[in-house]
This record gives structure tokens, sequence and C-alpha cells, in this order.
């Protein structure tokens, strides 16, 4: 019997085939897994509709922006209609605008502050309270970090920030939800190349100073998210929760 048979998922931030989000969902799916899939907007639909239609498996695919509480309201509904039970979440979303990934992070404004935050730390809680009535189960809830959470990443500035309030918020819901049998953790990956990190400058640089440092000698490939992210959803992670996981071939340990 495969890991994640009978189990139902629900999956944001799915863009595109290079999404660590569709990694990790193609991986959940290959274990048994029922999925549904969110997208941000029109803009995306066609491309998680082409995406989703490959995986042989009839999926709801509904849209959703994180910061609308009533777009989060109809996805779970519509969740509860379709699947009743729900036993996984995966949130692999984030967004601050663009200039405030440029400059010095002392010049972030109050409007790039609050939206980084609410898109990517204040939505983690908005979708763990409307996944857990689903979840009774128990279940597995993880998000998407990073190391400019924890460490100074140059230009990283506000994101490092509403990481690191991802990652507590990771905590304080997995002490709420473990009662529940609910765990929550995070991902923290090392770079890759996806749509999120195009067009960063110097990322090809990141790439390579990964590839000279990281004690594993190379970057982190997507089917290693996926296989981390069918970890954490599995009874191997049971008696894991509000941790950060580094997926990033060891660079975190690093002094120098
Ligand atoms: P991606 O662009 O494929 O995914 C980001 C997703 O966020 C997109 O699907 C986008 O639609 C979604 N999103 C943004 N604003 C949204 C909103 N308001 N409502 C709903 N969805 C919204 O890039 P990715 O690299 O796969 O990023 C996924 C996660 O992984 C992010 O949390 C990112 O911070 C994290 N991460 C990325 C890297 C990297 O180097 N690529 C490293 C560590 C962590
Ligand atoms: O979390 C991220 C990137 C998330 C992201 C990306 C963008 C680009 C387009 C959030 N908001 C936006 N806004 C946009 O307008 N990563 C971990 C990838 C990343 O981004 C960096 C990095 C790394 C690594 C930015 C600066 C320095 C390093």
């Amino acid at each position: 019997m495969s890991l994640l048979s009978g189990k139902t998922g629900i999956v944001f931030g799915v863009a595109n085939r290079r999404s660590i989000a569709w990694a990790i969902a193609r991986a959940w799916v290959d274990a048994g897994a029922r999925l549904a899939f969110t997208y941000q907007g029109d803009r995306l639909r066609e491309n998680v509709e082409e995406l989703v239609g490959s995986l042989g498996q009839e999926c709801p695919i509904i849209p959703c922006d994180v910061t609308k509480d009533e777009e989060i309201q109809a996805t779970f509904d519509a969740l509860k209609e379709r699947f009743g039970v729900l036993d996984l979440m995966l949130h692999s979303v984030a967004f601050a605008p663009r200039d405030a990934l440029e400059g010095r992070f002392l010049n972030t404004s109050r409007e790039a502050f609050r939206i980084a935050h609410d898109v990517s730390a204040y939505s983690l809680v908005a979708l763990a309270r409307a996944a857990a009535p689903l979840m009774v189960n128990g279940g597995s809830i993880m998000g998407l970090s990073y190391y400019g959470a924890e460490k100074v990443v140059p230009h990283y500035n506000v994101m490092g920030v509403a990481k690191a309030s991802l990652e507590a918020c990771t905590r304080y819901l997995a002490y709420d939800l473990g009662p529940q049998r609910i765990r929550v953790n995070c991902i923290s990956a090392g770079p890759v190349n996806t749509l999120a990190a195009r067009g960063i400058a110097g990322f090809t640089d990141m790439l390579k100073h990964y590839e000279a440092h990281s004690p594993l000698r190379r970057n982190v490939t997507l089917d290693e998210l996926g296989a981390t992210g069918l970890f954490l959803a599995s009874e191997g992670a049971a008696a894991i929760t509000g941790q950060v996981l580094y997926v990033d071939g060891g660079y975190q340990i690093m002094g120098m």
C-alpha cells in the first residue's frame, strides 16, 4: 500500500511546472493522495488546469487569492463538498512588491511590509484555521521557508522578515493544533530556479555559491523537495511538529 493512499490534500502555490508546490503535489499524488489545487488569479488558471490534467485524476481546481477571506472561505466550502475530510495542506505562497527586494531593507515602505506579511505569513494562519475543522483524523500542514528568515541574505529584505514570521506562525500553530493531531512544519529550501526566483539580480551567482559552499557541494532539486514534502505528510513524520527542516544540501550549518 502506498504511503498516502486514502489521504486527501489541498495545494496552494502552483504557478507552473517548476513550482516547488508542483514538485510536492506530484510526490503526494504518486504516493496515492487525492488532491485539490488552488490558483491565484485568472492569469494562472490555464497553467494549473493543464498541469493538473496530466495527473490522471479528477482534481478540484479552485481560485484563491490568499489575501481574500471570502475566497479562502469559498475554497474550503468547496473542499468540504468534494472531499469531506482533509489530511494534508501545502502552503507554498510568497510575495513582496518587487521594489522591496531591491535596495536597502531600511527603505521598506509600510505598504510593502504589510503586503509581504499578509501574503507570505498571515495566510498560513488563515488557511490553517479554515483547514483544521476538516482535518478530523489529524493532519499535516506544511509551508516553504528560506534561510533569509534566520540570517541576512542581501536583497531578500522584507521577505526575510516575513519568513521569520512564517516560521514563528508555524510554531504557534503547531502548539494550537497539536491536540487535534494536526502537525505544522516548514521546509526551508535552498535556492531553486522557479518563477519566484527568476529575475532576482544575482540569483545565478547564488546557485553557484551554494554549489561551492554547501557540504553536499550542489543545489537541491525539485524532486528532493517533493520527497521531503512526502516525508512530512507521512507517518514517518508523525512526531515532528513545529519544525523548520532545512533541505539545502547542508548549507545552513556552515559558519563560513
Ligand atoms: P512560484 O512562483 O512557483 O510559487 C509562488 C506561488 O505563490 C505562485 O504560485 C503564486 O501564484 C503564489 N502567490 C503569490 N501571491 C499569492 C496570493 N496573493 N494568493 C495566492 N497565491 C499567491 O515559486 P516557488 O519558488 O515555487 O515558491 C514557492 C514557495 O517556496 C514560496 O513560499 C517561496 O518563498 C518558497 N521558497 C522558494 C525558494 C526558491 O529559491 N525558489 C527557496 C526557498 C523557499
Ligand atoms: O522566497 C523567495 C522569493 C519570493 C518572492 C519573489 C518575488 C519576485 C517577483 C517574493 N516576492 C516577489 N515579488 C516579485 O515581484 N525566494 C526564497 C527566492 C529568492 O528571492 C530572493 C532571493 C531568493 C533566494 C530575493 C533576493 C535575494 C535572494
